[in-house]
C-alpha cells in the first residue's frame, strides 16, 4: 500500500507546472518528424514512472524500463498508443506518435500517470 502512495504523489507533482503548456502543445502537427530522433529512457519504479513528465518529440523512442516485480505498462489515457506489457526487469519501445496524447497510465495500476510534453520538432 505505501508504494502506491508513492505512484501516486510523485507524478502529480510535476502536472501541475506542464499543464497549460500541455493544453497549448496538445494538438501535435503530423508533417514532420525530428531529423534527429532521440531515445529516451523511462524508469517504471515502485509504481511509478520516473521522470513523471517528460518533453518530448514526435518520432522519439520512448524505452519503458520496469525495476518493479510487477507488470506494468505506459498506455495513453485515450488508448492512441501503448507498450506491450513489460514483464518484469524487461523493457518496452515505443514511438511518440505525432498526434498521440501526452497523459499515460498503467492498464494494471491506473494510479500510475506519467505525462509526455509533445513537441513539433
Ligand atoms: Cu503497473
Amino acid at each position: 500500500m505505501a508504494a502506491r502512495l508513492i505512484g501516486i504523489a510523485l507524478p502529480i507533482r510535476g502536472v501541475a507546472a506542464t499543464a497549460l503548456a500541455i493544453a497549448t502543445l496538445a494538438p501535435v502537427f503530423g508533417a514532420s518528424v525530428a531529423a534527429k530522433a532521440k531515445t529516451i529512457d523511462i524508469v517504471i519504479e515502485h509504481f511509478a514512472f520516473t521522470p513523471a513528465s517528460i518533453e518530448v518529440e514526435a518520432g522519439d523512442t520512448l524505452v519503458f524500463i520496469n525495476r518493479d516485480i510487477a507488470p506494468h505498462t505506459a498506455t495513453a489515457t485515450n488508448g492512441s498508443w501503448t507498450t506491450r506489457d513489460i514483464a518484469s526487469g524487461k523493457n518496452e519501445a515505443v514511438l511518440v506518435p505525432a498526434n498521440g496524447e501526452g497523459a499515460y497510465f498503467c492498464k494494471y495500476h491506473p494510479v500510475m500517470k506519467g505525462r509526455l510534453i509533445i513537441r513539433t520538432p
